[in-house]
């Protein structure tokens, strides 16, 4: 017997892994969904059963969100009873809504006020919050506990309306403020002919009703009709709606739109949303495993409205919708975006927002629809931490069992908040478009670790025309030596810039702030492709380094157009407008005040060529110089070509490392050296040639005088100075480099 049920449990639990896409949260129990659709993404605001209740003892409310409709977002929760003073308990149904680039989320809950159910409201900037109490009181009790389920709906004409009530169904006239309301109280006729049969209570002994409504109203309006959806009928509740020409009335039922089924909770609740073409039906059930009338679910189906705008009938699927995008993997991914779940649950902090917890061995996290097509997957990348002893992260193909991909080692990491960033190459090339699954394996029974992002890295070249930039990254030689281990990445609305900086941003601050290093490529390609390993190493060291060019993903020539001296001004610009920025998180993190201008060979003269910038604090011109008269001939096509006498408009102390008289840029560089009298100059010389040492193991010599260099002038590091301050100099010391200094560095 035991047997058979515990068959039938795997035999569910593989169906709903294989197909299934309702319930589509299950990471927490989630209820009453309210669908929002803003700039271009679905969110839905849910409220949160907890795990094992025995009655509606809810403390907060969740936010997810999605562009695909079957990979959903976790954003944590934003709202919880504590942001209302006034309130103790319940925090149950609700709806979000936008308004002048605000988003005001309308609550009820239980207020110690009144001690019945009030209806709330809170605000915020962002659909994702922090929300707070717009008000500091409820916007609307009377110590009735009717008060529960508010909708809202923001009419053509700009009228707000704000509907909700068990058993009675209320309304209100928001203001344009949309936290306060103007009139009476409002009370729809609850009638017959509205709703199918008067509210329970008043209904006659033994004459049969059509319908009769209940609670959770979701008001709408389509070709000029309003229409309000609610659950219906007593428990347990199906969805009805009623149509009306206008929100006061007079309201005539309209018939059913989900009708009983089991979906294993005596309550059901809806919301209605149309997106990117389609239109969606949320509602909720008992069916996540544990689940059941007090641990409820959140679903959605896809439907058609008929031709004149009424409902068709709408039943609950296990499959729930399809997918109405491709994933793109090749980007930072928070680990708790999931098509599906086994095991997992999510948490949230001030530091990192929502990530991954409670894996253990056997959980896993899916992926639907992810597209591969285009670019090969070569490397896997996933922040973690472990406060045990880690596990591994299986990236497999199409199922739990599928072919491996990629397998990531996550070591313990000297606690759950303590994080990693690891990189593992790919086993196996992927093409075309799949599921993936992330299986967590480790020891069986204990945690084995947190997950926050993670992303695929794709073996292509960077597209010229920036095609996927936004979100790529890469660890680079485990992020470098120094105190802070470095990330190279794409940052989004920086378009054919790579950055290189500490993964971990908190140390940083406006006492503690990033000095700045902003750089220009080899042969002004537009790609660092050829000094990766040499800036990451800076970065490592506690620098922001913005360098021209797409983001290399791997050591080979890139190919597209060349680059121009404005990407560096970008750069500069950039990092400047990041810093004062709130919303960054380089936000004041940023040391605006000391930042260095630097490049090689043909990035040299692109940085020559601004030299005049009053932000630059320092230049560092390496395996470069400017043409003389009479070798401008053996220039390449679109190098910059300034004069000589462009020398003269630096006005910061310059280092100039070169690759000693095998450098072809030696001539060139030397000579400006020369030229230089009227602001501090050096020329380092170490005998490699023009290809310098950017390419060997963390850049090797060139990185330790570029660090010194920069310590010195951006940190002002006095040790660091020794390098190249007086007679005896580390610098005239340390083998194979000479130096030469001019007057004003002596
Ligand atoms: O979630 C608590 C209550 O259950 C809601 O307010 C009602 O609509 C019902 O879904």
């Amino acid at each position: 017997m035991k047997k058979t049920f515990l068959s039938a449990v795997l035999m569910a639990l593989a169906a709903l892994t294989a197909n299934a896409q309702n319930p589509f949260v299950q990471t927490w129990f989630t209820s009453d969904p309210a669908p929002m659709v803003h700039n271009g993404r679905m969110y839905v605001y849910t409220g949160h059963d907890e795990d094992g209740a025995d009655f509606f003892w809810m403390q907060e409310w969740r936010v997810y969100s999605t562009e695909d409709m079957v990979n959903w977002t976790d954003h944590g929760s934003p709202l919880a009873l504590e942001s209302f003073s006034w309130a103790d308990d319940r925090a149950w149904a609700s709806q979000t809504v936008e308004r002048n680039g605000k988003f005001y989320w309308y609550i009820c809950a239980h207020s110690k006020i009144s001690n019945g159910m009030a209806i709330g409201v809170a605000v915020s900037d962002s659909p994702t919050g922090p929300f707070k109490d717009a008000i500091g009181k409820p916007l609307f009790e009377n110590g009735s506990w009717d008060h529960i389920d508010p909708t809202v709906l923001i009419d053509d004409d700009g009228q707000a309306w704000l509907m909700w009530g068990n058993p009675q169904c209320y309304y209100l006239k928001l203001n344009e403020d949309m936290i306060s309301y103007s009139g009476e109280l409002g009370r729809l006729e609850m009638t017959e002919e509205a709703f199918g049969g008067p509210m329970m209570s008043k209904r006659e002994k033994g004459k049969e009703y059509k319908d009769s409504y209940v609670e959770g109203p979701w008001l709408t309006k389509r070709n000029g009709v309003y229409q309000l959806l609610y659950a219906a009928g007593g428990v347990p509740e199906h969805i009805s709606y009623s149509t009306a020409p206008s929100p006061t009335g007079p309201w005539k039922y309209a018939g059913q739109i989900m009708p009983l089924c089991d979906t294993k909770s005596f309550t059901n609740h809806c919301g209605v949303a149309d997106y990117k073409g389609h239109s969606y039906f949320f509602y909720h059930s008992g069916k996540l495993p544990k689940g059941g009338g007090f641990g409820r679910s959140v679903c959605v189906e896809e439907f058609k409205y008929n031709a004149d705008g009424s409902f068709p009938t709408i039943m609950p699927t296990d499959e729930g919708v399809k997918p109405i995008e491709t994933f793109n993997p090749y980007r930072k991914v928070e680990a708790e975006t999931m098509a599906f779940s086994r095991g997992v649950k999510t948490e949230q902090n001030d530091e990192i927002g929502v990530y991954v917890s409670e894996i253990h061995n056997g959980d896993f996290i899916k992926l639907q629809n992810v597209k591969f097509d285009g670019n090969v997957p070569k490397q896997f990348t996933a922040r973690v931490a472990s406060g045990l002893r880690g596990g591994q992260i299986e990236v497999r193909l199409d199922s739990l069992k599928g072919e491996l991909l990629a397998r990531l080692e996550v070591p313990g990491t000297g606690g759950w908040e303590k994080w990693q960033t690891l990189t593992t190459d790919f086993l196996q090339q992927a093409t075309g478009t799949h599921d993936i699954f992330f299986a967590f394996t480790g020891r069986k029974g204990p945690k084995l670790f947190n997950f926050d992002w993670w992303s695929l890295m794709a073996d292509n070249s960077p597209s010229p025309t920036g095609e996927g930039s936004g979100e790529r990254l890469l660890v680079v030689e485990e992020g470098g030596l120094g105190d802070y281990k470095a990330i190279m990445k794409e940052e989004a609305g920086l378009e054919a810039h790579t950055v290189f900086v500490p993964q971990d941003l908190s140390a940083f601050s406006k006492k503690n702030p990033l000095p700045v290093l902003v750089w220009g490529n080899g042969a002004c390609t537009n790609s660092p492709w050829e000094h990766f390993k040499f800036l990451n190493e800076i970065a490592s060291h506690g620098y922001l380094v913005v360098a021209t060019g797409f983001i290399p993903v791997e050591e080979k020539p890139y190919q597209g157009p060349m680059s121009t001296t404005q990407q560096q001004i970008e750069s500069i610009d950039w990092a400047i407008s990041q810093n004062a920025d709130p919303s960054s998180p380089y936000y004041e993190k940023i040391d605006v005040k000391n930042i260095c201008a630097a490049g090689m060979s043909c990035g040299g003269l692109q940085t020559l060529y601004n030299c005049a910038d009053p932000r630059i604090k320092t230049m560092m011109i390496c395996n470069s110089g400017l043409f003389k008269e009479s070798n401008r001939g053996q220039a390449k096509g679109g190098m910059p070509m300034p004069e000589k006498a462009k020398l003269k408009e630096i006005h910061t102390p310059v280092i100039y490392i070169l690759g000693g008289k095998e450098d072809i840029a030696y001539e060139n560089g030397m000579d400006d050296f020369h030229k230089i009298n009227h602001v501090p100059a050096c020329a380092a010389n170490y005998p490699v040639g023009h290809g310098g040492t950017y390419r060997q193991p963390h850049g090797g010599e060139f990185t330790v005088v570029a660090l010194a260099w920069l310590d010195w002038q951006l940190k002002g590091d006095k040790q660091a100075a020794k390098m190249f301050k007086g007679k005896d100099c580390l610098l005239s010391k340390r083998e194979g480099w000479t130096i030469e200094k001019n007057e004003r560095m002596k």
